[in-house]
């Protein structure tokens, strides 16, 4: 690398912070300029570590992800640039970090209010080990064909329009970030373009100055002028006029300092950057243009006229045959983002799932186009959520209060039954909670639990196909088939089932019609006379009078009964329930500390 030369083709940093847009639009500009390799070598995200996924062209690429400032730079030795995206309260704690190691040579500080004294420790530090700071509060800083910082220059297509892609023969720089962007494009209409440009940021004390820049620039054979856009307040410029006094600049500086209008203003102005204030005489913009001029930069009379100045300064050099013509270069295309192309819809793409119940992509989530501020406000319950979110629609009062009592009943049934044991055994062997709950959950099925929707199918069938009770299980029998919905480990002819009790005292009391569930009344008197354990359960009582509910309600056509029961909704109620009290097992179990459960051996029959 030529003296005084910051970066080149090959240059990659290590990026600090993850921001997925800075670091795309970095890999973007270096696959518009041809570079070979990203110039993002290694990200470090504090406290986590692995790969990101990103684009380089059209290729995806993982950029490795460190945990520390160490850590990736041990792993990136030849990575030399630090782009610190860190908060103003850490970014010069990490700075220093980075100029601590001996692999990094320039530090870019991207954050906006870091203490003074902070910044004032970092100067120091990187002088001493002749390292460069750009920064704070600065937008970073591109050389033209090589390589770039961060969000500097902004979208590609700015970068294509400021030639930013290829190597000019013009140095430039800014105090400021955005006019930064409004210069390239200037010197990219009036000269062969930029070859470097620098924001050296906005604050009082910047890690690197005006002057800084221009006597780098002044080393670099390949920058032919500079320009420079400085700002009122501060006194930075002056390092700039003494530099150009004392002949130490040789090549023509165009120098404008911005804020002359600071003096239409009574009193002290604050302009956007915290160094940009109206102060003394010797720090306005007149003053600091005066003493640029008189130094032998070429100032203009007004902003407005800092083009025309570029341009007669930079054709002035190429009539001098200082500088040879750009050989242009057609930049590839970088492709398009799929969710930009589709916004502006100039392609479309098929999704993969649909999703009929829920939305969250608007200002608040919505079930079933029901807005959850309306589901809090209309004091809504679960039942009117499961009726939602399950039957997209919004059942009314006393069927989603069946639900809400449904959900009640079957939340637990002691710990002997096989979901609990399940999951009291799970947690005992130590397991999660997720473990426990599904453990328990997996034992819901046919004979456990989960008999509900076969329940609703079988007694809909015999009902309406207008069969008795005992057609319908002799029938079951002789196809060797347990009546779903019947029988019970525990309860008998004469021990009911109180929960099944509960449900039919409310369903009689607020359904339309319960005939379903007289029908399987029915089945129960015809079962009960062959068995005593044969009773209605709390599965044929809930399928039964789910029927009445879906057929009763007026909220269903006959198809989607049909589909209900077909697809089998209602062991979801079961499952839903069942889990509250499976979950209730896993705390209980854990909060007794219950050691590994082993089953004993004289409760097992051990035989050939
Ligand atoms: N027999 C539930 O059986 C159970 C018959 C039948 C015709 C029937 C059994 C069954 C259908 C599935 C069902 C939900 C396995 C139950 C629940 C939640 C729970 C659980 C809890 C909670 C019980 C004795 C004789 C045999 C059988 C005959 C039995 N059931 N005939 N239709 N349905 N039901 N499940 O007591 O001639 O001697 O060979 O499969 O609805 O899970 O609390 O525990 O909240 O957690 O073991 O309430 O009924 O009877 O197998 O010894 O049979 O009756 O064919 O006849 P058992 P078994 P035979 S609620």
């Amino acid at each position: 690398m030529a003296t005084g030369q910051l970066f080149s083709r090959t240059t990659q940093a290590l990026f600090y912070n993850y921001k997925q847009l800075p670091i795309q639009r970095m890999l973007d500009f270096d696959f518009l300029c041809g570079r070979e390799t990203p110039s993002v070598a290694g990200i470090i995200n504090p406290g986590a570590e692995g790969f990101q996924k990103l684009f380089f062209g059209q290729e995806e690429i993982a950029i490795p992800v460190h945990s520390t400032i160490e850590a990736a730079c041990a792993a990136h030795p030849t990575a030399d640039v630090f782009i610190n995206f860190a908060s103003f309260r850490s970014a010069a704690a990490s700075s220093k970090s980075a100029l601590k190691q001996p692999t990094i040579r320039v530090v870019a500080i991207i954050a906006e209010g870091v203490p003074e004294s902070d910044t004032k420790e970092l100067i120091a530090f990187a002088r001493e080990n002749n390292k460069v700071v750009i920064g704070p509060a600065t937008v970073g800083g591109i050389q033209a064909g090589a390589f770039k910082i961060g969000d500097t220059a902004g979208t590609i297509d700015n970068i294509i329009q400021c030639k930013l892609y290829r190597p000019g023969s013009v140095g430039f720089v800014s105090k400021s970030g955005g006019m930064s962007n409004e210069l390239y494009n200037t010197i990219a209409r009036v000269t062969d373009g930029i070859y470097e440009g620098i924001a050296i940021g906005g604050d009082v004390f910047p890690g690197s100055t005006l002057s800084d820049h221009v006597l780098r620039f002044n080393n670099i054979p390949q920058v032919k002028m500079m320009v420079v856009l400085g700002e009122l307040g501060g006194r930075d410029e002056y390092s700039l006029v003494e530099a150009l006094k004392q002949g130490k600049v040789n090549k023509p500086v165009v120098a404008w300092v911005s804020g002359t209008c600071a003096r239409l203003f009574k009193s002290e102005v604050q302009f956007g950057h915290a160094g940009a204030k109206s102060g003394g005489e010797m720090e306005s913009a007149q003053a600091k243009n005066q003493a640029l001029s008189e130094a032998g930069a070429v100032v203009p009379t007004s902003f407005e006229a800092l083009e025309i100045a570029i341009k007669e300064t930079f054709e002035r050099l190429v009539e001098g045959g200082k500088i040879t013509a750009v050989k242009e270069v057609t930049p590839p295309q970088i492709p398009e983002d799929l969710n930009i192309a589709i916004k502006s819809g100039k392609v479309r793409a098929p999704t993969h799932i649909i999703s009929t119940i829920s939305d969250d992509r608007g200002e608040e989530p919505c079930y079933a186009g029901v807005p959850m501020s309306s589901i809090v406000e209309q004091g809504y319950g679960v039942g009117d959520v499961i009726s939602l979110l399950w039957f997209k629609r919004s059942l009314p009062r006393y069927c989603t209060k069946f639900i809400e009592i449904c959900i009640m009943l079957c939340a637990d049934h002691g710990p002997c039954v096989s979901g609990a044991h399940n999951t009291i055994v799970t947690a005992r062997a130590g397991k999660d909670l997720v473990s426990s709950l599904v453990s328990g959950l997996l034992t819901i099925g046919p004979r456990f639990g989960g008999a509900i929707d076969d329940a609703a199918r079988y007694f809909k069938d015999a009902y309406d196909r207008g069969l008795t009770p005992y057609e319908f299980v002799e029938a079951m029998k002789k196809k060797g088939i347990r009546v779903p919905g019947i029988g019970h480990r525990i309860k008998r002819g004469d021990n009911r089932d109180k929960r099944v009790e509960l449900l039919q005292l409310f369903a009689r009391t607020n359904f339309p019609s319960v005939k379903y569930m007289e029908y399987a009344v029915q089945v129960e008197t015809y079962t009960l006379s062959k068995a005593n354990n044969l009773v209605l359960n709390v599965d044929g009582a809930i399928g039964s009078l789910f029927l009445d509910l879906l057929a009763g309600s007026g909220m269903f056509s006959k198809q989607e009964i049909d589909e209900i029961v077909e697809i089998g909704y209602l062991n979801g109620l079961f499952v839903l329930a069942r889990s509250i009290g499976l979950i209730g097992h896993t705390f209980d179990q854990k909060r007794l500390k219950q050691p590994l459960y082993r089953h004993p051996w004289e409760d097992v029959l051990y035989t050939k």
